[in-house]
């Protein structure tokens, strides 16, 4: 909202209603208003909006002035007398509401914080004087939202929220006067429309004609229970309203990261936990059903190989079969993988357990997948992997760089404030190799070819340095190796690399210039930089970027990895990881060691252990033979599942920790029901290095327990003397074992909801931007490290001509396990699809919604297609979520050396019509 003209940034005096009283800065009237506690009706005002004042509702009368002024957009000056219920203001108010009123529908409960109902009732307005209007039928074409246009009250809050603070612009007014109304784009059905789904505009609206539907809204609720989203790393936190152990809908809550935003996902995408396939007791495999590595899982009765157990007998069954391996084959023939979908704690109970338990580092989860090549390089050059500014540092910036990610399909409410950075007047600059959403909303967009992110960043570095623009003081005092960068870059000239990128070079020159000269340049990245056999190096050059641009270490710059899970970075803290103990203390450095000894009374495995893909890769020779899987489907999220599949079949002894029959549960010789996220009390970190509390709303269904209880169930039966009790014990030993966040307290998660890392003594506000002063490398200087351009592991050739990048869509939560149980979410997206730009579906002959084949040197899927010129022709893009069409299947498990990351971004395919 604009500044209070009249007084700047001073507070004001003046009387309402005859009682002095002083409204603080920028205020307006109805604001200073609702804090001394004076309620004044509004409708069209919603303190997350932006002030229009055309309801009316909110009128006061001014001494000295001829009309009545709206409240919610008029500001106090030094003196003024306000009255909001004089006779005149509040006849003028009800007048507002009862014409109101009369038009929406007698009888009409409308939500639950109807508050025009609300209203009414204060003001005592009631009876109808006026007909009302003709009304249509409610819109349902859409899975989530019902659209009643008959309790509409015009206030524009809805369009507010989804063009200004949403940025989606699918929202619009459409004729005058009495038949004014909302449509969606071109007046199209609202399930037809652009909407996304993220429901701002049912959050926002004050009557309920836009409503969740099945007409949730209008129950009543038991309890609220305030938590964060379980799906991704941005961490926007909400509450659950639940009825009879149900929740019922879902709504933003005032988090640090999301404002009370959510998107479709976080909103609509709750009913998994409520699926008829949730599991609801422990099982074992049948004597008469073997393993078969080729995917032989019924989806219609997934538990055919199954019988059901009691918790006594699975839990014994799953801990000697550990126990007998760990006898024929020792610890090396043990491995555990763990979940980012979990709480800290039960992240930090599951390495505890694999390494105290098995005694084995061969503990990953995750992260290898995702953002291992950047954690590897931040901790070579930077010494930490995680990000160095907030997501909201958008605000404090003139440039936003964004590299290989996708956010408003996977990060929505990030990208909903990348957008509106860019609307404010900050330069965004989008490089990806398909035209992605965001792009519209770029000052510049690179579309460059895939896989020469080495090629194009370096050309940028060398016009930073050629153009003058390096920081040299930043490079003098708090960097090292920066002549052999320099010498290193001179090859890479813009000129030289723009065939190669695909980018002019005067682009190139631009984009550094702009980046290298704002007085705060962020970059954002996310799998498009990290998954790739190069994606170490990848990294390293924006890191590179950054520092001889002097763009770290303040608030509006830095660098920001995209986190992806709800929980990857803290899992990643608590050391889920094979060559580092909680706090990337590093298992081969003596001293760390010694002091995990002393802290779990054990003895330690030396040698860091086995990374996700590499395990699988040791399985099939014979090494591993024994796996502990937690909240992970490796048989559809690993590379090349042939192998993987055949891996995992080929173990004697697999405990698996889900919610569902996944495929990777299809492979366990015990399967372990456990909760959901909502089903449980935890801590979760996002990809801010915000820790926050996710709460219990519902209790696990069936005889499904809760993982924490889980795990010390089978930490008992593995002989170790644990003694926690619930996750605040295990918390406040990880406090023990983390300096970074032994300063946070669980009363303080409890009471602030979130609680910024590096926390180190209690009482430490924790701190949003780190390296302000120092790198946390030995000698405080950050390290500037070379990258030679270097290709894909697999490329095009005569045989296999096209390009398959895979990776997401907005609905779909990785391997479909979650998200095509939501029924929201699988009405949106109901069915495997691959985008292909529209000449090459011309060219091969198939029409949109048609199917193909896929096929790679590793298999073959068959799935329809969707024309999107997003893509250039000869690249497909697939996401990964359809069992039906597993994409996996196709890729290539070819890995990065510093990372151990797979190359998920690239491999060579054929496509043909089906
Ligand atoms: N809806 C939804 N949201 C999610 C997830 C989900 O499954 N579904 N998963 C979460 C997780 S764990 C993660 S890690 C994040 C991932 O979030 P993103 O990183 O945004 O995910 P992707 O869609 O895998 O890939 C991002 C982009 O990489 C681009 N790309 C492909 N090849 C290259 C290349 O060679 N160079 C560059 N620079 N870019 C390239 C692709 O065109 C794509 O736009 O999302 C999180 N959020
Ligand atoms: N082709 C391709 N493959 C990829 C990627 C890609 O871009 N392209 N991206 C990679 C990336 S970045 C990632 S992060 C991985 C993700 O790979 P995974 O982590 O294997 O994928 P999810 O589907 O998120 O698996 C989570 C599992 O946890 C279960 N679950 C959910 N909540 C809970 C809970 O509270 N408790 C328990 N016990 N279980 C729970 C779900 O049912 C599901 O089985 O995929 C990787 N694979
Ligand atoms: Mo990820």
């Amino acid at each position: 909202m604009a500044a209070n003209p009249s007084t700047g940034t001073a507070t004001v005096s003046f009387t309402l209603n005859g009682a002095p009283v002083t409204a603080q800065a920028n205020e307006t009237i109805l604001q200073a208003a609702q804090r001394h506690g004076v309620e004044i009706p509004h409708l069209c005002y919603s303190d997350r909006l932006r002030a229009d004042g055309n309801c009316r509702a909110c009128v006061v009368e001014i001494d000295g002035e001829r009309t009545l002024a709206p409240s919610c957009c008029r500001y106090p000056s030094e003196g003024m007398s306000v009255a909001s219920k004089s006779p005149r203001a509040a006849t003028a108010q009800k007048l507002v509401l009862e014409l109101l009123q009369s038009d929406t529908p007698e009888g009409l409960s409308l939500t639950p914080h109807n508050e025009l109902s609300h209203w009414c009732e204060k003001l005592q307005v009631s009876g109808r004087r006026f007909p009302a209007r003709q009304q249509p039928e409610p819109d349902r074409s859409h899975p989530a939202i019902t659209v009643s246009l008959d309790a509409c009250i015009q206030c524009g809050r809805c369009l507010r929220a989804c063009r200004e603070e949403q940025a989606n612009d699918v929202i619009g007014f459409y004729h005058r006067g009495s038949r004014a109304r909302i449509i969606f784009d071109m007046d199209d059905p609202m399930g037809q429309s652009s909407c996304v789904g993220c429901g701002e505009c049912v959050q926002v609206c004050p009557t309920g004609a836009l409503m969740p539907a099945g007409d949730v809204g209008r129950q009543t609720i038991d309890r609220q229970v305030d938590s964060v989203c379980p799906y991704c790393g941005v961490g926007c936190q909400l509450t659950y309203h639940v009825k009879d152990n149900r929740i019922q809908f879902v709504e933003g809550r005032d988090g640090p990261a999301n404002h009370g935003r959510l998107c479709v996902k976080g909103r609509y995408g709750f009913d998994y936990v409520n699926h008829r396939q949730r599991l609801l007791t422990p099982l074992i495999r049948k004597a008469d059903a073997p393993k078969r590595p080729e995917m032989d899982m019924d989806y219609d009765n997934p538990l055919r190989d199954f019988r059901e157990a009691s918790w006594e007998e699975a839990l014994q069954y799953a801990a000697d079969g550990l126990k007998k391996v760990l006898d024929s084959r020792g610890p090396a023939g043990l491995a555990g993988f763990g979940s980012a979908k979990g709480s800290n704690e039960e992240a930090y109970l599951f390495q505890k357990l694999i390494r105290t338990g098995l005694h084995t580092n061969n503990v990953d989860h995750c992260t290898r997948l995702c953002h291992a090549s950047s954690v590897a390089a931040l901790l070579q050059m930077v010494g930490s992997g995680a990000v160095t500014n907030p997501v909201a540092d958008v605000d404090k910036c003139e440039v936003i760089v964004l590299i290989g990610s996708n956010p408003t399909s996977n990060h929505p409410v990030a990208a909903s404030f990348f957008k509106n950075a860019a609307r404010a007047g900050k330069t965004l600059i989008v490089m990806d190799p398909r035209k992605t959403d965001i792009a519209r909303h770029a000052h510049h967009f690179l579309q460059f070819h895939p896989d020469t992110d080495v090629a194009m960043l370096n050309a940028i570095m060398h016009a930073v340095i050629e153009l003058d623009l390096v920081d040299k003081a930043f490079i003098e005092q708090r960097t090292e190796g920066y002549e052999a960068l320099k010498q290193h870059l001179q090859e890479y000239t813009p000129e030289r690399m723009a065939p190669i990128c695909g980018i002019p070079a005067e682009t190139l020159y631009e984009v550094a210039r702009i980046y290298a000269s704002s007085k705060g340049s962020m970059i954002f990245w996310g799998m498009g930089v990290s998954q790739h056999v190069h994606g170490t190096d990848n990294v390293r050059c924006l890191i590179d970027l950054a520092l001889i641009s002097g763009q770290v270490g303040r608030e509006g710059c830095g660098l920001h990895p995209l986190r992806g899970q709800n929980n990857v970075q803290g899992a990643s803290d608590v050391g889920l990881m094979p060559m580092v103990y909680p706090d990337y203390q590093r298992v081969d450095n003596q001293d760390a060691r010694h002091r995990f000894e002393a802290l779990w009374n054990t003895t330690l495995d030396p040698d860091p252990g086995l990374t996700v893909v590499e395990i699988m890769h040791a399985i099939l020779d014979g090494e591993i033979a024994g796996m502990y899987i937690m909240g992970e489907n490796p048989a559809m999220s690993d590379p090349n599942l042939n192998h993987a599949r055949q891996a995992l079949a080929s173990l004697e002894h697999l405990v698996v920790q889900d919610i569902f029959m996944t495929e990777t549960a299809h492979y366990a010789d015990v399967i372990l029901p456990a909760s959901a996220f909502p089903e449980k009390t935890g801590t979760f970190t996002n990809t801010d290095r915000n820790v926050q509390m996710g709460r219990q709303a519902i209790d696990p269904p069936g005889q499904a327990r809760q993982d924490l209880e889980i795990i010390l169930a089978m930490a008992e039966r593995l002989n170790l003397n644990w003694d926690y009790n619930g996750p605040q014990d295990v918390f406040n030993e990880m406090r023990r074992a983390m300096p970074s966040i032994a300063g946070i307290t669980w009363e303080r998660l409890k009471k602030e909801s979130s609680v910024t890392y590096p926390c180190r003594k209690e009482g430490d506000p924790g701190q949003p931007v780190i390296f302000q002063e120092r790198f946390l490398r030995a000698d405080g200087k950050a390290a500037l490290v070379p990258a030679h351009y270097s290709h894909a592991d697999e490329l095009p050739d005569d045989a296999y001509p096209c390009i398959l990048i895979t990776g997401r869509q907005l609905e779909h939560w990785h391997t479909g396990a979650m998200t095509r149980r939501a029924s929201v979410l699988n009405n949106l997206e109901p069915q495997p699809v691959a985008m292909l730009h529209p000449e090459h579906l011309q060219q091969i002959g198939v029409q949109s919604g048609q199917a193909i084949i896929l096929r790679s040197r590793r298999g073959e899927i068959t799935t329809r297609v969707r024309s999107d010129s997003g893509v250039t022709p000869g690249q497909v893009f697939l996401p990964f979520c359809y069992y039906e069409a597993a994409a996996n299947l196709l890729t290539n498990e070819a890995l990065d050396p510093d990372g151990k990351i797979p190359e998920f971004k690239f491999c060579a395919v054929q496509v043909e019509p089906a």
